[in-house]
């Protein structure tokens, strides 16, 4: 709803109200109507000031009205109501404007904003387009290329950019209301002309077609696939092109080319599902959500390699003192230079000043002994973590929350080592830790809610995407990966490169197809882990053929590689080959195109022609498989889980909404026959045997994703 009053004698003060972000909900929209028609018809007033209570302009459209029938009063005549208005109307902005809610602000003659507000236009993050005239309004208002930028990229600006920009008129530290209002009195009985951006020409440019073009091209390369950065352009196109209500016309067509696509469903699910994440209960009726985290001032970090590195200033970025121990004395040296060097960097990009004194090096483990929360970042090594574990039990204060930044290894063995097991957690970051968004939480069988909670709180401030998972082998993210890095393998032995599988995989939408991947994240850490578990060499069964490990299919092509020393970027080499080691330019190898052939034929494969639907399906479903069996298992709460962790540190196209959306969207039915169908061409490959959550949702008539739950109900989660 919206509210309506006079304020310092003349001025009609229009409040919006539908907490926590005043959405434009259908009553919204009708108390936007209702209260600048009384402030029309108000003899007393000469001037009107628009602002959201609690400290929020607007966030926009109301993204919940989005699958069901819009009621109440459209967005586009109301806000050309409030344009309309001759008496000028300011938008107080504080908090955010986006979406709809800027394109509110756009209608009204002059824009307040405070220091500390963002505003931009999203709707692309969410598949769509800004049509309710944001995308002719912004344009007119701050030219075509700035436009461009903010329209197809969602980015928001602060209140800074937006003044130099040319999109508010004013910035203010003080109470927005009250400076709008004051400027609303200094306008009042001003010509509004001039400030009806509808009514206002696109800036002139020069060459116009080129400039399109180069954008379209730039944005249709990085859209991979997606539909709705391409409207945008178009729309914008509109605004540069044509007068104002054949732009609107425009601007509607692509909108309703875009609304209903599979795509907006996809991005719109994925925007409620990394706010869900946040959400649920334990079986047993505990909740880390509910659950107090306990307070953190003090961290330590054990081990100063990469990924020790990156977590330390991710730690210190939030403001926390860190102490960062190194055994090595000479890693210890290089690690602080390389430290303070990203911590310098990110304070300049963020405009702030470096607090290089926040960490504190050290070789001795007993210098953590007054830390809050320890992260034990050392090699990927369950013995030596082991004994970290045990030390830090010996050394900590009471109290003290241990963290393991683990890919996969068994957080509850950690645990044991230790006294208080309820206070170990594993933190699972991504290379880089400081730059990659996603983080796994890992919830032992003995973690406490409270432990829990604290990791996830800790990520939040960090501005990761914090999911609690269960303690699995691999956990969520890279247990799904195996199966799908398995069937990559496999269809290179039986005839496809790993351009093909890279381009087939590419063209669905991910960032880097998986041997692309594997050459950037290092070909020897899977090469290591299958080692220990003894998989690797030709004898490892006597009596079973090479291409076989305990009864089940086994592809050593990849060890194969790495025998050869190609372990990717860092060589130079593995499964393309670069210029020199470190570079990233991926170029065909025919070395390794010869070794496939050699291979074949020693194991009388004859290679065949494969489709990139074929990798997809089996890359894919057999992932998807795998998710399925997570969820049954009990070791993700929920398929919005799975899909967050999926959009947020694998490289998977968010306009696909994550494997487990884009299940629902294949159609479950059609996803278990696929399954069915390679499976009995591979029947010794168990990672194609469709689950049995699979088939159970297929049974119940493939309910919607949302409706998973109340299927799955596991009477043993492990979360
Ligand atoms: C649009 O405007 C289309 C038009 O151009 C054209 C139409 C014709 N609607 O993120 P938070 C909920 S498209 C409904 O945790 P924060 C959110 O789900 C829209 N609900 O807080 C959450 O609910 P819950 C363009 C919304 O402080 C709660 O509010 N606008 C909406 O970290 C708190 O959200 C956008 O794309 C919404 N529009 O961040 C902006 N927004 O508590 C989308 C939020 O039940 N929103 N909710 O989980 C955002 O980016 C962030 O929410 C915001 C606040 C920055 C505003």
């Amino acid at each position: 709803m919206a509210q309506y009053r006079r304020v310092s004698g003349s001025v009609g003060l229009i409040t919006l109200i539908n907490p926590p972000v005043n959405a434009l909900s259908a009553k919204v929209r009708q108390g936007i109507v209702d209260t600048v028609q009384r402030a029309l018809g108000d003899s007393e007033v000469k001037s009107v000031v628009i602002c959201g209570q609690g400290g929020v302009f607007c966030g926009g459209a109301d993204i919940k009205e989005f699958g069901g029938l819009m009621t109440g009063p459209p967005l586009i005549p109301m806000i050309h109501s409030i344009e309309a208005v001759d008496k000028p109307v300011v938008a107080a902005i504080e908090g955010v404007a986006l979406g709809g809610g800027l394109e509110v602000a756009l209608g009204c003659h002059y824009r307040i904003a405070h220091a500390k507000a963002r505003l931009g236009l999203p709707e692309v993050t969410l598949g769509l387009l800004p049509a309710a005239g944001g995308s002719q309004r912004l344009p007119r208002l701050i030219g075509v290329p700035a436009a461009l930028d903010l329209i197809t990229t969602g980015r928001h600006v602060t209140a800074a950019e937006a003044l130099r920009l040319g999109i508010v008129d004013e910035v203010t530290n003080q109470n927005t209301v009250d400076v709008a209002v004051k400027f609303a009195l200094s306008v009042e009985g001003r010509q509004l002309h001039s400030r009806r951006l509808s009514t206002t020409p696109c800036p002139r440019l020069d060459d116009l077609d080129a400039l399109f073009e180069e954008v379209m091209q730039r944005v249709k390369q990085s859209a991979r696939g997606a539909i709705a950065p391409v409207a945008c352009v178009q729309a914008v196109r509109a605004a540069a092109t044509l007068p104002y209500p054949q732009g609107m016309e425009r601007e509607k067509e692509l909108m309703a080319s875009i609304f209903h696509s599979g795509q907006a469903r996809a991005l719109q699910y994925c925007f409620f599902a990394q706010r869900a994440v946040g959400r649920w209960s334990l079986p047993t009726g505990a909740r880390w959500d509910t659950s107090e985290p306990r307070p953190v001032r003090k961290a330590a970090v054990i081990g100063l390699g990469t990924m020790g590195r990156g977590i330390v200033v991710a730690l210190a970025q939030t403001g926390l003192s860190v102490v960062a121990v190194e055994s090595q004395g000479q890693q210890l040296a290089q690690a602080k230079q390389a430290v303070s060097g990203m911590l310098e960097r990110g304070a300049r990009r963020r405009g702030v000043a470096p607090q290089p004194d926040l960490v504190r090096y050290t070789q001795s483990l007993r210098d953590v002994a007054e830390a809050d929360l320890v992260i034990e970042a050392v090699f990927e090594n369950m013995a030596l973590k082991r004994e970290i574990f045990k030390q830090l039990d010996a050394v900590c204060k009471p109290g003290t929350l241990l963290c393991t930044n683990t890919s996969g290894l068994d957080v509850d063995q950690l645990a044991s080592q230790t006294r208080h097991p309820e206070l170990v957690v594993g933190m699972h970051f991504f290379a880089p830790a400081h730059v990659m968004k996603l983080l796994e939480v890992v919830y032992g069988p003995r973690s406490s809610p409270q432990a829990v909670a604290t990791a996830m709180q800790l990520g939040k401030k960090m501005g990761k995407v914090s999911v609690a998972v269960g303690n699995c082998r691999g956990f969520v993210g890279n247990r799904m990966l195996k199966p799908y890095m398995e069937q990559a393998n496999f269809l290179l032995e039986e005839g496809a490169t790993p351009e093909l599988v890279d381009q087939a995989l590419e063209e669905f939408g991910f960032a880097m197809g998986v041997f692309r991947m594997s050459d950037l994240s290092g070909l020897d850490v899977g090469w290591r882990v299958r080692q220990a578990d003894g998989l690797t060499g030709p004898d490892v069964t006597p009596g079973q053929p090479e291409r076989s490990r305990q009864g089940r299919r086994y592809s050593p092509v990849a060890d194969l590689v790495c025998e050869q020393g190609r372990f990717g970027q860092k060589t130079g080499r593995g499964w393309y080959q670069y210029e020199k080691p470190g570079s990233r330019e991926a170029k065909s190898d025919p070395w390794l195109h010869s070794f496939l052939e050699g291979y074949r034929a020693r194991h009388g494969l004859v290679a065949r022609r494969i489709s990139h639907q074929e990798v997809q399906e089996r890359c894919l479903y057999t992932m998807i498989n795998e998710g399925f069996r997570i969820l049954d298992e009990g070791f993700a709460a929920g398929p919005e889980d799975i899909d967050t962790i999926y959009v947020s540190g694998y490289g998977w196209p968010r306009h696909r909404g994550g494997p487990m959306f884009y299940a629902s969207m294949v159609g479950l039915a059609r996803v278990l026959e696929r399954l069915e169908h390679y499976h009995q061409a591979h029947p010794d490959v168990p990672y194609l045997e469709p689950c049995s959550l699979l088939r159970r949702l297929v049974a119940c008539g493939s309910p919607p994703v949302h409706k998973w739950r109340e299927v799955i109900r596991s009477p043993h989660s492990q979360l």
